[in-house]
């Protein structure tokens, strides 16, 4: 009886991990719910998906992988717009390279990566904020005034 009763329980589950996935709609890659992957547009200074969509309170998985095979680069998540993603940029390059271009104050930074070598990938977890637009940036210098940032809508 007990065997049967979590059969049933791990069949319902099933059934709703399955319903999750129909309605994920916005995921290319066919991974769980609120799971998406971005990554280097080869040697460009750019990400190859600068949209990204999320919905307000799921958990979002990013993994973010470096294609690049000669520059570091990272992923950073801002709590805004470009306006707040300058401000991290800048705050990045007073870091320096030690500390990854990661800003010491890191109040305005919902999720973030590490400096990643040419071809590493790393993934990172968070809850998805508010509904609204968030910048996501390079922090490596020159990289975000190259062009390299892209847009998480949060419906
Ligand atoms: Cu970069």
């Amino acid at each position: 009886m007990k065997i049967s009763a979590r059969a049933m329980v791990v069949s319902v589950m099933l059934l709703g991990a399955l319903a999750l996935a129909a309605c994920g709609g916005g995921a290319s890659s066919g991974a769980a719910n609120g799971a998406l992957e971005v990554g280097t547009d080869g040697e460009n200074l750019a990400f190859n998906n600068v949209a990204l969509t999320a919905k307000a309170g799921d958990k979002v998985s990013i993994t973010f992988k470096n294609n690049s095979t000669a520059q570091s680069h990272n992923f950073i998540l801002v709590k805004g717009g470009d306006d707040v993603a300058t401000a991290v940029d800048e705050a990045g390059a007073e870091a320096g390279d030690a500390a990854g271009y990661m800003p010491a104050d890191m109040t305005n930074i919902i999720a973030h990566s590490a400096l990643l070598a040419p071809g590493a990938s790393e993934t990172v977890e968070f809850t998805a904020p508010a509904a609204g637009t968030y910048t996501y940036v390079c922090t490596y210098p020159g990289h975000f005034g190259g062009g390299m940032k892209g847009v998480l809508t949060v419906n």
